[in-house]
């Protein structure tokens, strides 16, 4: 096993501040790939008239595939929000629903939103340097920048995980999470407003 994973996977060096590995490629997420994710359409439509900005990058890393195998991804989110709405990944659960992942605060601040797929029980829960966030499997979870400089985390999961973001993409998540009074503050989601 140990002779099939290539040296550079069993050392790997990251930029704290650019959320790159070396000349590794990333996954780029801009405004225009998060349509239908934020509440308040009418805010969106008018964000994205003025300009389509990068929300996120992600750099996966994945050494060996199997049972009992590891896959990470490095992720890079930046501050601002849709209406009051943060700057938000489009979220997922996993394709391999049991599957749970590890998320590792590294820089800036953030929450996760997390919701159990039966009971649709939502919960907020900080990610920041130096925290690390459990997410359950059977769990949708997506990641919101709350602060107002980039936020950059590791998520570590099985590697038969896979992502499932089509259920996401049709019901999209019970909850938000708006500033309400300069805080992060959990809220329903009604379509068209905020
Ligand atoms: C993968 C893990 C993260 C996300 C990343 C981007 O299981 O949860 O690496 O991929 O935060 O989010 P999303 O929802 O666009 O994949
Ligand atoms: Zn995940």
């Amino acid at each position: 096993m140990l002779n099939s994973i290539s040296p550079e996977d069993l050392f790997v060096a990251f930029g704290l501040d650019s959320a790159r590995i070396g000349e590794r490629p990333f996954v780029q997420r801009r405004l225009s790939d998060l349509r239908g994710c934020f509440a308040d359409t009418a805010a969106y439509d008018a964000a994205l008239a003025a300009e389509d900005p990068v929300l996120y990058e992600v750099t996966a890393v994945e050494p060996a595939n199997g049972d009992g195998q590891l896959h990470y991804g490095l992720g890079i989110l930046y501050p601002g929000k849709i209406g009051d709405e943060y700057f938000l990944t489009k979220g997922h659960y996993h394709s391999h629903r049991p599957a749970a992942e590890v998320y590792v605060g590294l820089k800036g601040e953030g929450a996760m939103l997390l919701e159990d797929e039966h009971s649709s029980e939502s919960r907020m829960v900080p990610l920041r340097a130096n925290s690390v966030v459990y997410v359950p499997g059977h769990t949708a979870h997506r990641t919101l920048n709350t602060g107002d400089t980039p936020l950059v985390y590791l998520g570590i999961y099985p590697s038969n995980a896979g992502h499932d973001y089509g259920a996401i993409a049709d019901k999209n998540f019970r909850m938000t999470i708006v500033e309400q009074n300069g805080q992060p503050a959990l809220r329903e989601r009604v379509e068209g407003r905020g």
